[in-house]
């Protein structure tokens, strides 16, 4: 599938407002990518579609999460939790994209997980420090990113937890497993 194919099909699911973060996101992956060793064709591919189910009804996400065998424990934290994962179904059923290293990074972007391939941490880094972005502390973040992939996700998810705590939202675990996994990747 071309770009600018791609680009429109996503541009039918999202706000203006969310596009020109998926735009961030695909040119700050590519970088990314490029610069740490991932296909940058499939950190494009899975850049245009990481955020493709954020505007489905929350009751469709439900349903999809307890009639397509994702994880039940899913529907116990904040709804901020399914997009990816009900994403990575959506992308495959709706858009026919295939390639299940893109699925995954898609299906991993918000939370992590343990062990990701470098696409996925690319992927998970990229939605953080997108020009677009600016959370406190996003440019430490950026700053990061430039010499070690796995320290800026670490510093990624660290302020992510901290926010999460500061708002009284629960913690997904995959959350905590990208943090504790980075930790041990690091030392
Ligand atoms: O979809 P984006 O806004 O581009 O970015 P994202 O997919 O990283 O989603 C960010 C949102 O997800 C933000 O509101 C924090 C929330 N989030 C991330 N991890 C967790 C989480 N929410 C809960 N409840 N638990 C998590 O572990
Ligand atoms: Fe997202
Ligand atoms: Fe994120
Ligand atoms: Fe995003």
């Amino acid at each position: 599938m071309e770009q600018n194919e791609a680009l429109e099909i996503v541009k039918k699911q999202l706000t203006d407002h969310r596009f020109i973060h998926t735009l961030g996101v695909v040119e700050t992956s590519i970088r990314l990518a490029n610069k740490f060793g991932a296909d940058p064709k499939k950190a494009e591919t899975a850049a245009i579609f990481h955020d493709y189910a954020k505007f489905r009804p929350k009751d469709e996400m439900r349903q999809i999460v307890q009639n397509e065998g994702l994880p039940q424990d899913l529907l116990l934290y904040g709804s901020e939790v399914l997009h990816a994962p009900v994403g990575a179904f959506l992308v495959k059923k709706e858009v026919g994209i295939a390639d299940p290293e893109i699925l995954n990074a898609i299906y991993y972007h918000t939370t992590g997980k343990e062990n990701m391939t470098i696409l996925e941490k690319v992927i998970f880094l990229a939605d953080y420090i997108e020009p677009n972005r600016q959370f406190p502390g996003v440019d430490a973040v950026r700053e990061t990113a430039q010499q070690d992939l796995d320290q800026a996700c670490l510093m990624a998810v660290k302020n992510t937890i901290g926010f999460l705590m500061k708002q009284n939202q629960k913690i997904y675990p995959l959350t905590f497993e990208t943090y504790n996994g980075l930790l041990q990747e690091i030392k």
